[in-house]
């Protein structure tokens, strides 16, 4: 056992250093660093290709995010900071060959930061780490195929092998993945939107009959409101603020839901319209509410009050779609407004003010990000959301309608194509049909039961397709004791990360190429957030010539656990033409999937509510669903935490030590507090802290955060993750789609002593 090899980064003496958070997003220091980032990692040369090819039509999909690209025309430079950022850190010039892997232990490697690990560079070759060795070694392509094989076999039954999926998977990767977890005989497919966008999904699945988006790009032109709601569109999806810009610009009002001001719907600068970038830039948000960390269910229930009060419904369209309108209303009516400004913070003249104006609205948009899904109540908040866009009709027009803003760049394609723990029988079927493969119907395993389950010894077999589940996840320590008691862990992957060093007895890395590369088997698809399937073309020299495509290492550990029947893998990964043929003869909607998505910017898959209005629910009507305040008593020396992102990591990635928009340089380990909370603490800014999380009864010490005075709501808290993950419990989730409450965790907060 390597009981030893840190699963947190460790905690170094950083030098905080605190500025004036930035009124102005993206404009010329947004270009410079994305050029700056570029050369440094990746040259002159590898720069320019990548970033004159990103998101073109014959280009490759930008892996920084899942926002959509315009349907008719792209400019010279589709992308941003953080999108440069994204394809730098892959295209990077620096190696981590097995010479320098194997010349340090686990133990010593973990004694790194996740940046430093991250800026080893890319991975060049299949590495094993066996049960009596604590440094990793070469190991051939087929030498590890067949330790899978070997592991497959040795299961006494199939569900204690686990098959985890990050988002930027292909529509290709994912849909063998799928396969080869079900051919295993499990559908133990825990992916990282069940720490995302699950609650999104299950919400709306309910509500509309789709668990997607309903908007288009295009949407935004016409909107002449959007709500924004919590979700930081500068730092995570600095392309919607073109879209948000040109909302303003014909006419639209923008308003931002958050306990933050998030620098960005302030004020914008297109980076790509460079002469602008002079000015002052173009005001996003015209207003700004900023609702206590949980509050957003309590606020939309009050802005639910307004709408009913104002009167101005869409009766016409709830008479025609939608079931549960008179239950909704008394639900609405019976709330007092004390407690919607109790729990919302918010104070009911504003809450009028902001009904008034959804009242009004004609074409409306809601988006919402992690702000709102990483909550217990995440399900009955999204809900909430739907039925206020029900009550004014915003389904089945332009301009209008739901808008989950979702985070990697092809979570919403694996979802599509069967990375899914509780499939539907129709999609079973239609797989049984297409590959021969019998398929398990039993429920799988999400992220979450797969720690459980690896905690008590139940799986012996865990293998990503990407991703960093160890730091990503929630409980960080018990996480880290699950992956350890698991026979073998495989992680396919582009760089080295803390779930590759707290592994199983033995483990394997399997280096694959990134989406920039060049891919003998031809261009992959994805889907955006806005259900529209493309191409996606890496155009630079990968990384090694050591490297496979993703689908060909699983077709090649398909064909190693199962040979060539009933489904023949070795014809896969060489051919994704082939790969899609099948998913097409699977799926609705991919008709002719390998001439559609060779046309100019791909094609849309079908979405009920926004192209019928219709509705796939058992009443063949949307629902409105109704939900009561969660009970919640928090004690008065407690507060509130949420974890978010930096403006320099993606995800578990860390690229830098800045979040310049916050105005927090040089360190990570911080958290943000409110300086009138600050004070009657008597805490100075730079001040260490430590802090413990408590939950039913448990509490988890985290030590040294450093504070920051900032403008958040008082009692609530805010700080990074992955390092502030070890303090959120494993069973504090969301009701309904168990997501780790990522942003509402209760600590406590003392002075750190030395
Ligand atoms: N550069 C960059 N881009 C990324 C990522 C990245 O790490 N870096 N990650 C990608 C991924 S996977 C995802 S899912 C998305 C994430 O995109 P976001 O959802 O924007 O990411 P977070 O940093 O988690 O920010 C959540 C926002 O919600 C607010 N918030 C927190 N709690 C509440 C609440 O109770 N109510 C309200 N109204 N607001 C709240 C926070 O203040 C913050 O502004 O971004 C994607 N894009
Ligand atoms: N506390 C807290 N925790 C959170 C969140 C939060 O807001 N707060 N957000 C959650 C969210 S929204 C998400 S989506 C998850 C993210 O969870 P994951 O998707 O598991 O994590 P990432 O950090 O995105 O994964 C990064 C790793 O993916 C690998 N990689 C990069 N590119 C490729 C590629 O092209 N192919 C392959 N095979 N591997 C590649 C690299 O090894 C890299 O280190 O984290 C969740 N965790
Ligand atoms: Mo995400």
């Amino acid at each position: 056992m390597r009981e030893d090899v840190n699963s947190l980064p460790p905690i170094e003496s950083e030098r905080l250093k605190i500025g004036k958070p930035k009124s102005v997003a993206a404009g010329i220091t947004g270009v410079a660093k994305s050029f700056g980032i570029g050369f440094a990692e990746a040259g002159f040369g590898r720069t320019l290709k990548t970033m004159r090819t990103v998101n073109r039509f014959d280009g490759y999909d930008c892996p920084g995010c899942a926002w959509p690209d315009p349907d008719d025309h792209r400019s010279g430079f589709e992308f941003c900071e953080n999108g440069a950022k994204a394809f730098a850190t892959e295209a990077t010039k620096k190696r981590l060959n097995p010479e320098v892997l194997s010349s340090k232990s686990v133990q010593e490697w973990s004694a790194y930061s996740d940046m430093e690990l991250d800026k080893l560079g890319r991975l060049t070759e299949p590495m094993v780490l066996k049960n009596d060795s604590n440094h990793y070694q070469r190991i051939s392509w087929d030498d590890a195929f067949s330790m899978i094989a070997s592991a497959v076999e040795e299961l006494e039954n199939p569900n204690q092998a686990v098959l985890y999926t990050s988002g930027r998977a292909s529509n290709e990767a994912a849909f063998l993945w799928g396969t080869l977890s079900r051919q295993i005989g499990t559908n133990n497919l825990p992916d990282c939107s069940n720490m995302c966008h699950e609650s999104s999904g299950v919400a709306l699945s309910q509500s509309i009959g789709i668990g997607k988006g309903t908007v288009k790009l295009d949407c935004f032109n016409h909107a002449d409101l959007v709500l924004i709601i919590g979700q930081n569109p500068g730092t995570n999806h600095p392309r919607m603020l073109s879209a948000l810009a040109q909302t303003k610009r014909n006419g639209g009002s923008v308003i931002s839901i958050n306990p933050l001001m998030e620098t960005g719907l302030n004020r914008f600068k297109h980076p790509q319209e460079i002469f602008r970038l002079m000015g002052r830039g173009t005001p996003i948000a015209d207003s700004h509410y900023p609702v206590r960390i949980g509050g957003d269910q309590a606020l939309l229930q009050g802005v639910s009050k307004v709408i009913l009060e104002e009167g101005n419904l869409d009766w016409k369209f709830i008479d025609n779609h939608v079931d549960g309108f008179e239950d909704w209303k008394s639900n609405i009516e019976s709330l007092e407004w004390e407690s919607i400004v109790a729990q919302s913070g918010i104070e009911q003249e504003r809450i009028t003010e902001l009904g008034q104006a959804v009242s009004k609205s004609k074409n409306l948009i809601i988006c919402w990000a992690m702000g709102i899904t990483q909550h217990e109540n995440a399900v009955a908040t999204i809900q909430e959301a739907s039925n206020i866009l029900l009550a004014g009709g915003h389904f089945g027009r332009p301009g209008a309608g739901a808008c989950p803003v979702r985070g990697h760049s092809n979570v919403q394609g694996d979802r599509t194509v069967g990375i899914n723990h509780h499939p539907s029988e129709a999609f079973l079927a239609a797989c049984e049909a297409a590959t021969g493969i019998p398929m398990p119907r039993t429920s799988g395993y999400d992220s979450v039961q797969f720690v459980h389950a690896a905690r008590e010894n139940s799986v012996k077999l865990f293998m990503a397709l990407g991703g960093n589940i160890l730091s990503a996840m929630s409980d960080t320590e018990e996480v880290a004791n699950g992956l350890r008691k698991i026979d073998l862990t495989v992680q396919i992957s582009t760089k080295l990360n803390r779930s590759h060093l707290v592994t199983g007895k033995q483990a394997l890395i399997l280096p694959c190429l990134g989406r920039t590369e060049i891919d003998p088997a031809g261009f992959v698809t994805v889907e955006n957030s806005m259900g529209v399937v493309h191409s996606s073309t890496g155009k630079i020299v990968p990384a090694s010539s050591h490297l496979r495509s993703e689908p060909s290492i699983i077709a090649g550990i398909g064909e190693a656990c199962f040979g060539s029947s009933p489904f023949s893998w070795g014809k896969f990964g060489g051919d994704h033409d082939r790969t899609r043929d099948l998913i097409e003869s699977v799926l609705p909607g991919f008709d002719d999937y390998n001439v559609r998505v060779r046309n100019k910017g791909g094609f849309y898959l079908p979405n009920g509510p926004r192209d019928g209005p219709t509705w796939n629910t058992p009443t063949g009507k949307a629902m409105m669903r109704v939900h009561k305040f969660p009970e919640r008593n928090i004690a008065e020396d407690r507060f509130i935490l949420m974890t978010l992102r930096s403006h320099d990591q993606y995800n578990t990635t860390i690229y830098g030590m800045d979040d310049r928009y916050r105005g927090v340089y040089n360190a990570r380990r911080i958290v943000m507090m409110n300086p009138v909370d600050m004070e009657n603490m008597g805490l100075k800014p730079s001040q260490c802290v430590d802090i413990t999380s408590h939950f039913n009864g448990r509490a988890i010490n985290s030590p040294k955060w450093k504070v920051v005075p900032y403008q958040i709501p008082r009692g609530n808290l805010a700080a990074y993750f992955p390092e502030a993950n070890v303090l959120i419990p494993l069973e504090s989730v969301a009701k309904g789609s168990n997501t780790p409450t990522s942003k509402w965790v209760e600590v406590s907060v003392a002075l750190h002593k030395d």
